[in-house]
């Protein structure tokens, strides 16, 4: 049974917007987590884009797996994209984003060239499901400086542009997609990066699918952080050890359940990839 859902009806009215965005843009910065860079990503997007180019970015690699994202960045590769893996919060993005966009651009550039097109700066939209990073991408690259958000005119409201250099230009409002879980597995790991709405899965579920692999995998990462001295039973000795208990003294399972949860997503078990090639 699958136990994690997900919206047809936010989808539609999400990707209806994006069709709008994409119209005016050059080429799409797609970001996806590094930890699930194929759960994360909606194959209705390629619709969407039609013959533009795109930027794959693989965000928050500071809590995945490096050798996993090592062979993601190979494989995305190989399928012809320009690949960027990024820490938003400590790279330099905007250079990283500059210097992409160069490689993903060369060809049109270059045609544009030939055919006496006076160059005018790369316009791109960046899209993603919940919680990968656009925001943080977006205010990052719209330094203060370069902050003059225009209203171009016959451009709606909602498709404002940010000027990041002479040559690249931002649309100021990510585009959402929503995951599409074609496995219940996809599912799982949205919901272990946090990209899904507690709401939408249960909570049991999704603990004890990370619980089974974690302590098959990774034992002695979850001993010394926890504190205990065996994964047997691993609600119950979490729960002594942090002493979150209900009154009259047994172990508050359910809490135990969301502080793991939290661990998890926050990195603190250590870098997990939950997609695997
Ligand atoms: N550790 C880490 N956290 C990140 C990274 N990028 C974004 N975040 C955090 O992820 C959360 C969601 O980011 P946000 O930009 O709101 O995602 P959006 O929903 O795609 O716009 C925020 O708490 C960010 O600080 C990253 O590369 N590494
Ligand atoms: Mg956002």
């Amino acid at each position: 049974m699958a136990q994690v859902h997900w919206f047809p009806g936010h989808m539609a009215k999400a990707l209806r917007l994006i069709e709008e965005q994409i119209k005016i843009v050059d080429f799409v910065i797609e970001c996806r987590d590094a930890r699930a860079p194929f759960s994360t990503r909606n194959p209705a997007l390629s619709y969407y884009i039609g013959e533009k180019r795109r930027l794959i970015v693989l965000t928050k690699k500071d809590l995945a797996d490096p050798k996993e994202t090592e062979k993601w960045v190979s494989e995305l590769e190989s399928e012809g994209h320009v690949v960027l893996v990024v820490d938003v919060i400590h790279d330099a993005i905007k250079k990283l984003m500059i210097e992409k966009t160069d490689i993903v651009l060369k060809d049109k550039r270059e045609r544009d060239k030939r055919r006496g097109i006076r160059p005018r700066p790369a316009r791109a939209l960046i899209v993603g499901v919940p919680n990968v990073g656009k925001s943080s991408i977006i205010n990052k690259i719209a330094s203060r400086k370069a902050a003059g958000v225009e209203n171009r005119p016959g451009v709606t409201q909602a498709l404002k542009l940010i000027k990041v250099t002479d040559e690249l230009e931002l649309v100021d409002t990510p585009g959402v997609l929503w995951p599409k879980f074609e496995t219940e597995e996809m599912g799982l790991h949205c919901a272990l990066i946090g990209s899904v709405k507690e709401t939408g899965y249960s909570l049991e579920y999704v603990t004890d699918y990370a619980r089974d692999l974690l302590v098959g995998e990774r034992p002695e990462t979850l001993k010394d952080f926890y504190a205990i001295q065996t994964c047997d039973n691993l609600y119950e000795a979490i729960g002594l050890q942090r002493g979150i208990l209900l009154e009259g003294g047994h172990v508050d399972v359910e809490k135990v359940r969301q502080t793991f949860l939290k661990d998890i997503q926050n990195g603190r078990l250590g870098r997990i990839t939950w997609d695997h090639l």
